[in-house]
C-alpha cells in the first residue's frame, strides 16, 4: 500500500492550521498523501474540526438534465458519443423546466439543499436551451435551495448569466493531473478548463472542481490534481472526488477497481491542503462498503451526492444514506445554513 515510510510534514500541515495555503508543491502533497494512514486520518480530522462546523454533512442532489452523445472522448463517461454503440445510451433531448423544477422539489422534501443538474454538452451555447437552463438555475433558487449546473466549456459573458440568474456553483472538473489528461480527453485541453473555471470565477459564482481517481493514474498524478486546485487563490469552494465507476462499454470499463483506502487518503489530503472546502464523497459509493464511507466522513469529506441516482449510474438509497449519517453520529446540513 502506498507509504514510503517518510514522516508525517507536520511543519506543514500545522501551517494549513494557521491559514489556507496556496503554494503547495507536488511533493508536499505526494508525502501527505502517502504518510502513515492513521496520522493522515487525524490530521485531516483536526484541520476539519478547526475550519468547520462539527458534524455536519451537505446532501446535494444530481439529475441529468441532458443525457448522452456528447462530442468529447472523456474516456470514463458513459455520455460520450464516441461510445454509445456499446454503452448503449440513448440521446435524449433537454428536460423541460417543469420536470426539472418538479425533480428538485422531491429532491428538496427528501432532505437535499443543493442541487445539481448536469448536461452532456461539450459546452454552453447561446440560445432557447441555454435559456432554459437559465430558467431552472432561477426556479431551483426561488425554491431555497443552492443551484449547480455542469454544462461544460462557457465563456464570461454566460458566466455572467448564470450569475444573475443566481447559480451558486458551477460544477467544471479538472479530472485528473496535468500530466496524465492526455491519456484521457483528447477533445479539449487541461488549460480550456482552467479557463472555464477563470471565468466562472469573475462571475462570482462558487467554484466547484474535483477530479476522479481509478483511472489508471499514479499517486504522482493524485497529488499533482490536488496541486492545481489547492494552488488556486482562492480554493473551489466545493471539491467532489470521484472513484471511477467503470461503466460497460467505456475505454476504462476494465479498470482495477479503487482500493478503498486509496479515496480514504485522497478525501483525507483534499482536506488538509484546501481546510475550508466542502469536500465531497462522490461518484463510487455504490460500491463502497458503509464502513469506507464512514471512514471518508471521518477523513474530513462533508459533502455527498444524496439520491438514488448520479447522472445515468446508479447511486446508495437515500434511506440508507440517512441511517448511515445517523450511524455515523451526524446531522443533515439544513437550507440556509449551506449557503456561502
Ligand atoms: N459535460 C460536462 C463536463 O464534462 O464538464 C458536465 C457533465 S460530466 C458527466 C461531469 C463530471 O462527471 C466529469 O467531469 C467527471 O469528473 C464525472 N464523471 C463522469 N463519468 C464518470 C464516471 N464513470 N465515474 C466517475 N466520475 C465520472
Ligand atoms: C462530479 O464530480 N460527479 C458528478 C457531478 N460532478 C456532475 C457526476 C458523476 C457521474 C458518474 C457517472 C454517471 O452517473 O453517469
Ligand atoms: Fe461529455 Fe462531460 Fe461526459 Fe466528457 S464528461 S463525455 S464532456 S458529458
Amino acid at each position: 500500500m502506498p507509504t514510503n515510510g517518510q514522516n508525517f510534514p507536520e511543519q506543514k500541515v500545522s501551517a494549513v492550521l494557521a491559514e489556507p495555503r496556496h503554494d503547495w508543491s507536488v511533493d508536499d502533497i505526494l508525502s501527505i498523501l502517502q504518510s502513515p494512514l492513521l496520522e493522515l486520518v487525524h490530521t485531516a480530522q483536526s484541520v476539519h474540526r478547526q475550519w468547520h462546523e462539527e458534524g455536519t454533512v451537505q446532501l446535494a442532489s444530481l439529475l441529468s438534465i441532458k443525457t448522452g452523445s456528447c462530442p468529447e472522448d472523456c474516456k470514463y463517461c458513459p455520455q460520450s458519443a464516441h461510445y454509445a454503440k456499446d454503452t448503449g445510451l440513448e440521446k435524449e433531448r433537454l428536460m423541460d423546466v417543469d420536470t426539472v423544477l418538479a425533480s428538485a422539489k422531491t429532491a428538496k422534501d427528501a432532505g437535499a439543499t443543493r442541487f445539481c443538474m448536469g448536461a452532456a454538452w461539450r459546452e454552453v451555447r447561446d440560445g432557447a436551451e441555454f435559456d432554459q437552463v437559465i430558467e431552472m438555475v432561477s426556479g431551483v433558487r426561488e425554491m431555497g435551495m443552492e443551484a449547480c449546473v455542469t454544462l461544460g466549456m462557457l465563456n464570461q459573458t454566460q458566466a455572467n448569466r448564470l450569475a444573475g440568474a443566481g447559480l451558486t456553483a458551477y460544477n467544471h472538473n479538472l479530472d485528473t493531473s496535468p500530466e496524465f489528461y492526455n491519456e484521457i480527453i483528447s477533445t479539449r485541453t487541461y488549460q480550456d478548463r482552467i479557463d472555464t473555471i477563470a471565468h466562472v470565477r469573475e462571475a462570482g459564482i462558487t467554484v466547484c472542481s474535483g477530479g476522479i481517481i481509478g483511472m489508471g493514474e499514479s499517486e504522482r498524478d493524485r497529488a499533482s490534481m490536488l496541486q492545481v486546485l489547492s494552488n488556486m487563490d482562492p480554493h473551489p469552494e466545493s471539491v467532489p472526488i470521484n472513484s471511477l465507476v467503470p461503466v460497460p462499454g467505456t475505454p476504462l470499463e476494465n479498470q482495477t477497481p479503487v482500493e478503498p483506502m486509496e479515496m480514504v487518503r485522497m478525501i483525507a489530503t483534499a482536506r488538509i491542503v484546501m481546510p475550508k472546502s466542502r469536500v465531497r464523497l462522490s461518484a463510487g459509493r455504490q460500491a463502497m462498503s458503509k464502513e469506507t464511507q464512514i471512514l471518508c466522513l471521518l477523513a474530513g469529506a462533508n459533502s455527498i451526492f444524496y439520491g438514488e441516482k448520479l447522472l445515468t449510474t446508479s447511486n446508495p438509497d437515500t434511506e440508507q444514506d440517512i441511517a448511515l449519517i445517523r450511524e455515523a453520529g451526524l446531522q443533515v446540513l439544513s437550507s440556509g445554513a449551506s449557503e456561502g
